[in-house]
């Protein structure tokens, strides 16, 4: 028996999570901790909401609430969402709980006295039109490496490298466009190149880690690592411990690389457990912590965490970071703000979990981006209903009609239990290895051999030409369900857990796989239906707003001829001044340039922008609407904005357009 600390990235509380966020962290991290659990292993599952930061701060100002009731709101929705998947962490905790505050903080005062983390007066970007310091996802530019033009100051996404704001080409504040110019302020720098020599010997070390991950590890290191600051000027996050910071937080990646253990010191803090049992599970060396991400969290998990880990002293270092390449819908990015993410939630109101969690398997994206299309998972949900729904069904039915529900005495054919041995054992060499889209290739391919083994057998015939023979197939097939339910579970609990119920078992080890569970006379439970087939079209019960950009739904729409389209008058402007409306809550009064003239527009903005964030910024306008009054002012024209469970969002023309040009 070995002991195994699991963890899965903490998805910012930030808004709801997409099947991506479920391909990428969850679902590989939940399938192996069942597996590991079930083969006998002691193993704990932590995660929890990462609660600071700016993606959070972006989110309450374009929702018009506090961060806090951002984060408490999405906090339950992901967890919520988690566990009706099926993905049973022991414990998801929040990084805004008083016990991570503390340990943060306990570990950035630890390094400061192993001065492995420095102060130094550092410049930082100011925009001189929002007056305030830009924080590095605020500022926008060209990115040094790869030269994409919409780096941000703390990624590239087209790249994945992790960027300084200052080296960003062409720097402009995120919020009005304006060249932000340089000040100084005190920050604290944790020095990164005290391990590089250190992070190459032990990555050096990791010859069995999947090698997209090595891969990035080697690229920053040949590039040197250099010291990074970890504070930052802004209101929410975890406050830096010391009298001269006051103001300032913890560098969000900072805190929340330690969630992970704040997560688990909370598991032992609750009642009836020893608290400090946490201990086993991070310190004892015999532990083999395994830490499922995504790939743009690669850097933060094999170069800063273990650097954290490795400057604390006394921790246990990463076992092995499985990490994802991306999942793509329809050959676009998941994006819940760009309308082409399905959330975990609105798929759950309509489906049931097991046939996604199946083709979000098969389709990994575990060594390369995949693609996730309806039509897939039409085709895999429905694999799944002709191959294992089928075998598990026609077994069922026929042991129910036939033989009164009670498994049949008879010698079985233990060359098909033995070949289900073999395959639970080549499973677990896979899952070993976290190649869980092999694995459940493999298991389906069991499920297959059954199915053959049936119509070969042809039960239904040798009822009336040989009995024995009958009841061998019969009493063969019902313990190759068995096998089915235990390697199956790993990948599709639910279904695996209605597949016990059906032949009345209780929980089952790996090592059940194979064996002979059911004694003949034993009375079978009720069959239930495992998989419903989808006919064309079945993805229409999702609400339209909530549907990826599908060929099938385009149809729904009512068509606009191309002459009528072209009548609307679409034009770029520059918001000149905003002004509230008396008793209008949620209206501004609003002065947009639009090249030929400055028209006022009346927009339903209040909610949703601040003046400061709508002042000098770039809109797309509908210019010919029909002038129309609202709470007492003539509004002519439109600004057009997104509208979704994200938030609404003013549709933002590139930087370089100008006033006057037209949108088509
Ligand atoms: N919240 C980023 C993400 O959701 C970040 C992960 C933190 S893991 C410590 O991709
Ligand atoms: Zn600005």
């Amino acid at each position: 028996m070995s002991r195994y600390m699991v963890t899965s990235a903490l998805p910012y509380a930030n808004g709801p999570k997409h099947l991506g966020h479920l391909a990428g962290a969850y679902l590989p991290a939940d399938i192996y901790v069942r597996y590991i659990r079930m083969s006998g292993n002691d193993v704990l599952f932590c995660s929890g909401t990462d609660e600071h930061g700016v993606p959070i701060t972006i989110a309450a100002e374009k929702m018009g609430i506090t961060p806090m009731e951002v984060v408490n709101k999405y906090h339950d929705i992901i967890a919520g969402d988690f566990k009706r998947f099926g993905i049973i962490f022991d414990n998801f905790s929040r990084t805004t709980r008083p016990e991570h505050i503390e340990f943060a903080q306990s570990v950035f005062l630890d390094l400061l006295e192993k001065e492995y983390i420095l102060p130094k007066d550092m410049k930082q970007l100011y925009c001189p039109d929002c007056k305030r310091y830009l924080p590095d996802r605020y500022i926008n530019g060209t990115c040094p490496k790869c030269g994409s033009e919409d780096a941000r100051g703390d990624q590239c996404e087209s790249c994945g490298t992790w960027t300084e704001a200052f080296e960003l080409i062409n720097p402009r504040c995120g919020i009005c466009g304006a060249t932000p110019e340089t000040r100084v302020t005190r920050h604290w720098f944790l020095l990164l190149d005290r391990f590089q020599e250190w992070l190459e010997g032990w990555l050096g070390g990791q010859s069995d880690w999947k090698t997209n991950v090595l891969k990035y590890c080697h690229s920053w290191l040949s590039d040197g690592l250099r010291e990074r600051a970890i504070t930052r000027d802004i209101s929410w996050g975890v406050p830096v411990p010391l009298e001269e910071a006051k103001g300032k937080v913890l560098y969000v990646w900072f805190e929340a690389v330690l969630g992970y253990i704040s997560s688990t010191m909370e598991y032992f803090s609750k009642a009836g457990k020893d608290p400090d049992e946490w201990r086993k599970y991070w310190q004892d060396p015999e532990t083999k912590l395994v830490q499922f991400i995504g790939k743009d969290n690669i850097v933060f998990h094999c170069i800063i965490e273990p650097s954290l880990l490795h400057g604390l002293g006394n921790f246990n270092l990463p076992w092995n970071v499985p990490a994802n390449e991306y999942l793509n819908i329809s050959g676009q990015k998941f994006s819940t703000s760009r309308g082409t993410g399905i959330n975990m939630g609105d798929y759950l109101d309509h489906f049931d979990p097991d046939p996604m969690r199946y083709a979000l398997v098969v389709n990994a994206p575990e060594n390369r981006d995949s693609d996730f299309s309806w039509r897939e998972y039409q085709t895999r949900n429905n694999e799944l209903a002709d191959v294992l729904g089928n075998f598990i069904n026609r077994t069922l039915k026929f042991t129910l009609s036939k033989f009164e529900g009670r498994v049949p005495s008879a010698d079985l054919d233990m060359t098909l239990l033995n070949r289900a041995g073999e395959t639970a054992e080549e499973i677990a060499v896979l899952m070993e290895s976290f190649r869980f889209k092999k694995a459940i290739g493999v298991a389906m391919e069991l499920a297959r051999e059954g199915n053959r083994y049936f119509d070969t057998a042809k039960p239904w015939k040798s009822l009336k030409t040989d009995p024995d023979q009958c009841a061998v197939t019969v009493a063969t097939c019902l313990n190759l369900c068995v096998s089915l339910a235990v390697i199956f579970e790993p990948f599709i609990p639910f279904s695996a857990e209605k597949i016990r119920r059906m032949l009345g078992l209780d929980e089952l080890k790996w090592s059940d796989a194979g064996t002979v569970l059911l004694e003949s006379g034993l009375k079978l439970g009720e069959a239930e239906i495992l998989f419903k087939k989808l006919e064309d079209g079945f993805e229409k019960v999702m609400d339209k707003s909530e549907t990826p950009l599908v060929e099938e739904n385009v149809e729904e729409t009512p068509e606009v001829d191309f002459e009528e389209f072209m009548k609307i008058e679409f034009k770029v402007g520059r918001i000149l001044s905003v002004e509230d409306i008396k008793k209008a809550k949620k209206l501004y009064k609003v002065e947009v340039d639009t090249g030929d003239r400055v028209r006022t527009v009346v927009a339903g903005m209040k909610p949703h922008y601040t003046k400061e964030e709508l002042q000098g910024r770039l809109v797309a306008v509908v210019c010919n609407l029909k002038p129309a009054k609202l709470c007492g002012v003539m509004s002519h024209g439109m600004l057009m904005a997104s509208d979704g469970e994200s938030g609404v969002f003013l549709l933002e023309p590139a930087a370089d357009s100008k006033p006057g040009d037209t949108i088509k």
